[in-house]
């Protein structure tokens, strides 16, 4: 390890990455990767928060180490591993649980949304998931982490729980802060531009995978909702559903925002779609053509979860023991 800080960030693998994902979270990895000591994880553990189809979950497993390697990520220069690899995650959210309160986690927005959509399955877990994230980034000493909007409230929740921590027995966690982009923190749905876009939506409409095809993309861009107006505006308060493809087409393209309004001032939202799906299209190209190269290579693959579970290992369990020894519980073996 460098004296670099270390940046750490986690991906459920609850389904098929989606735009939403790379352009609130792996772009900026990416771009980050050289800056910092960098640690990325694939959360299975947080995954099962939802009920996960055994087989599914594991190639969901696979799909998203393959994935962020294909968007750049290198595995040489990073740690990239699976949580559920290396057991101090869930020992030290035990050890948070118990520095948390019960307000706290009850008036977390994601608790909230994922309780009404699944009213029927809502368990422990989902309502201690900030705790297991906060276990995420305190095991590694993480001064930054780089994530979307949604999870600003889970950041500031463990800032709160590590500080309570530190002054209840001694400093041992160090005060991470998050890195949010200025643009791109929220993408929203296609079919609901009031709701942020997201992998485990059940209308598939809704977002687009990074390993969609060409004419999937297309069709969902055609079918995205828009609003009754014919006027092509960045206005996301009025015009949630253009703005969002406005958006897009700005980050795929690098076309500052008001160039993208000027090029197509009195044109028709369709051309709009079309060229917004283009870009898409063309940004995921490359990302998916590297993707299919490294998921058939189970040796590589597994090289890397191997190498990574190591790396994690060997920092997690150094911040275990010193958690351990802080509150007076004992280590043996
Ligand atoms: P799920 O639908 O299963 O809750 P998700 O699609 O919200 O998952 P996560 O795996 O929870 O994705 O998040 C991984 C990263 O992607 C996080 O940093 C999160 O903030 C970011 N992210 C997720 N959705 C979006 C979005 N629509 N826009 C921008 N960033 C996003
Ligand atoms: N809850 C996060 C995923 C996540 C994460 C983390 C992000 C789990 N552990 C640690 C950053 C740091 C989400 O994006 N839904």
């Amino acid at each position: 390890m460098t004296n670099k800080k270390t940046l750490f960030s986690g991906i459920q693998p609850s389904g098929l990455l989606t735009i939403g994902n790379y352009m609130g979270a792996f772009r900026q990895w990416v771009n980050l990767q050289n800056q910092y000591n960098c640690i990325f994880s694939v959360v299975d553990l947080h995954a099962i928060t939802a009920i996960q189809d055994p087989q599914q979950l594991k190639s969901n497993i696979l799909d998203s180490v393959a994935l962020l390697i294909a968007c750049g990520l290198e595995p040489e220069q990073n740690i990239i591993f699976v949580q559920s690899t290396v057991y101090e995650h869930c020992v030290l959210a035990w050890i948070l649980n118990c520095q948390t309160f019960m307000g706290e986690l009850n008036r977390m927005t994601q608790f909230k949304d994922k309780s009404a959509k699944n009213k029927d399955n809502i368990n422990l877990g989902l309502l201690a998931y900030p705790c297991l994230q906060a276990a995420d980034i305190l095991l590694y000493n993480t001064s930054f982490i780089p994530v979307g909007a949604d999870q600003k409230q889970h950041i500031e929740l463990c800032r709160d729980i590590a500080n309570r921590f530190n002054k209840n027995y001694e400093e041992v966690f160090t005060m991470p802060q998050p890195i949010i982009p200025t643009v791109g923190a929220k993408i929203m749905s296609l079919q609901n531009p009031l709701a942020k876009m997201s992998k485990s939506d059940n209308n598939t409409n809704s977002y687009i995978g990074l390993l969609d095809n060409t004419d999937l993309i297309m069709k969902k861009f055609k079918r995205a909702v828009t609003d009754s107006e014919a006027n092509i505006k960045f206005d996301e308060e009025h015009k949630p559903g253009i703005s969002n493809l406005i958006k897009l087409l700005h980050l795929a393209t690098d076309t500052p925002i008001e160039e993208i309004e000027d090029n197509f001032y009195g044109k028709g939202y369709g051309v709009l779609k079309e060229k917004t799906a283009e870009s898409i299209i063309e940004l995921l190209k490359p990302i998916q053509d590297k993707y299919h190269q490294i998921r058939e290579d189970q040796t590589y693959l597994s090289k890397i979860i191997d190498t990574g579970k190591d790396k994690a290992q060997a920092i997690a369990h150094d911040t275990i023991t010193r958690v351990y020894k802080t509150i007076g519980l004992s280590l043996t073996g």
